[in-house]
């Protein structure tokens, strides 16, 4: 059975896998860590601790006091804050992620990190674009994520530690929010219609980015994680995803279960250069057959399921 530490638990990602890997691999089996206690279930539910991902010995000294094979990096900043912030955003997204992946060196641990479909840029081909491209991006988040999916590749090439990973689109949940990222709209619009019954878009009509619902992220993270080495030939950089749509798309979606929803736009031109430097559609293709990727959720299933559940959580 897998023992697995967790950094950034209380994440957008982390507040969701930490329990699901849980209930898989059993509660001791699962070390959650972030910078901060939140007082939430996973902190209460199973070992916590507190861990600030630039501190390499503590990191190191965790992971040997509980015995893990496998790391998931999860600790980063987001594009839209590591844009505001380039400096903190590469020593804590670099930083974090050299010391992690040495602590998998160290202690010949299995190890995940996210990249994103942030890695892309405005020379990459925008549409279906494939799993090995053109990758010039021009926000810190981008070079960040570039930068890592090469030092990933490099650990598993030099040192054999067994890496892998995925791009992610913007991920989409009810359960725990995202914070300084670009894609984040897509989870508010949810919220506020659910609360006000309108939402004023910062990404413009037209704008087109991949997504996924959060069930699919952590079956990704999952079944990635449990696949046969032998048959990955990317590892660490599979793009994924479930659905493109633009803002329009998906209020017309929201609309069919609260019709009186309204959008109205707003633009931020920071997030909104972000976007329109990242492709409109990935390709999956890779990530399909070399580990049988699929999603469940499309944007019509994901929005019953979305309005369903925050109904329930807000009122
Ligand atoms: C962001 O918007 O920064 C993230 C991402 C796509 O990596 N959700």
């Amino acid at each position: 059975m897998k023992k697995i530490l967790v950094t950034g638990s209380l994440g957008q990602i982390g507040s969701e896998l930490v329990t699901k890997m849980r209930s898989i691999y059993g509660t001791d089996h699962v070390i959650a860590t972030d910078i901060r206690d939140n007082g939430s279930e996973v902190v209460k539910a199973g070992p916590f601790e507190i861990l600030d991902v630039t501190d390499a010995t503590k990191m190191y000294n965790l992971a040997k006091k509980y015995e893990v094979d496998t790391i998931i990096h999860l600790a980063a900043l987001l594009s839209a804050t590591a844009e505001k912030k380039p400096l903190l955003a590469w020593n804590l997204n670099m930083g974090g992620l050299v010391n992690a992946l040495e602590t998998a060196r160290e202690l010949n641990c299995q190890f995940f990190t996210p990249s994103s479909i942030g890695a892309f840029g405005p020379s990459t081909p925008k549409d279906n674009t494939p799993q090995d491209t053109i990758q010039r991006p021009t926000t810190m988040y981008g070079v960040n994520k570039v930068s890592g999916e090469l030092l990933c590749d490099y650990y598993f090439t030099k040192f054999g530690v067994d890496t892998r990973g995925v791009r992610f689109p913007g991920l989409i949940s009810y359960v725990a929010e995202p914070g300084g990222g670009t894609t984040d709209y897509a989870v508010e619009i949810y919220y506020e219609a659910v609360k006000n019954k309108r939402f004023t878009s910062y990404i413009d009509k037209g704008t087109y980015m991949d997504m996924m619902y959060m069930p699919d992220a952590l079956n990704a993270i999952i079944d990635l994680m449990e696949a046969d080495s032998t048959k990955l030939k990317h590892r660490n950089a599979f793009n994924i995803t479930a659905m493109s749509f633009a803002p329009e798309e998906i209020a017309a979606e929201i609309k069919k279960h609260i019709p009186e929803f309204e959008i109205s736009y707003n633009v931020d031109p920071v997030r909104q250069a972000i976007a329109n430097s990242w492709p409109n559609s990935i390709d999956a293709t890779a990530a399909k057959e070399e580990w049988g990727f699929k999603a469940e959720y499309n944007l019509e299933k994901m929005t019953i399921d979305m309005l369903e559940k925050l109904k329930r959580k807000l009122n």
